[in-house]
């Protein structure tokens, strides 16, 4: 049987992994394997190119991509692979995240980049994203994902129960 597919985390510097962590964690939550990849659609574009195309070939079922500023590494990225690509926007200048969020949702037809929130909970939702999409193909995966809002929603109605009682008349 083939191996399942990976999901290949790119970010444009090192000074993003704190924020992508939380990518990483997710990912290793639902059993999912991962590459990290520091790599720059500016910087190093060749070096960008060279690895999408090998992950690619190497059964890469889902690309996420974070940068900051003039963020163009998930743009660059779509334009290269037809897998799904997830944009993940960093606060990483004075305009908070707001260059890079533009920058990474105004794509031109035809070149889709799925991009999700600035910071820290887009760099999660990144993570339960990709876990959305090769779940389509992955039944234990999909159920490990309804399993986990499940406890999740189980959670939250315990602490309504606490908040109720708290403030019964
Ligand atoms: C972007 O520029 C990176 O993704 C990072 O968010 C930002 C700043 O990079 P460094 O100058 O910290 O390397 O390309």
């Amino acid at each position: 049987m083939a191996e399942k597919p990976f999901v290949a985390v790119l970010m444009g510097s090192d000074s993003d992994l704190p924020v992508m962590e939380s990518t990483l964690e997710v990912l290793k939550k639902l059993g999912i394997a991962y590459e990290v990849k520091i790599t720059s659609a500016h910087r190093t574009p060749a070096a960008t190119r060279d690895y999408v195309t090998d992950a690619e070939k190497r059964g890469c079922g889902t690309f996420i991509c974070a940068a900051g500023l003039a963020a163009h590494l998930a743009g660059a990225v779509s334009a290269i692979t037809v897998r799904p690509v997830i944009g993940v926007p960093m606060d990483a200048g004075p305009l908070q995240g707001m260059d890079a969020l533009l920058s990474t949702v105004q794509m031109p037809g035809g070149i889709p980049t799925a991009t999700v929130a600035i910071g820290k909970a887009g760099a999660k939702n990144a993570g339960y994203l990709a876990a959305q999409i090769l779940g389509v193909g992955d039944p234990d995966l999909a159920e490990r994902l309804r399993a986990e809002r499940a406890e999740n929603a189980e959670a939250i109605q315990k602490k309504d129960a606490e908040v109720q009682k708290q403030f019964a008349g």
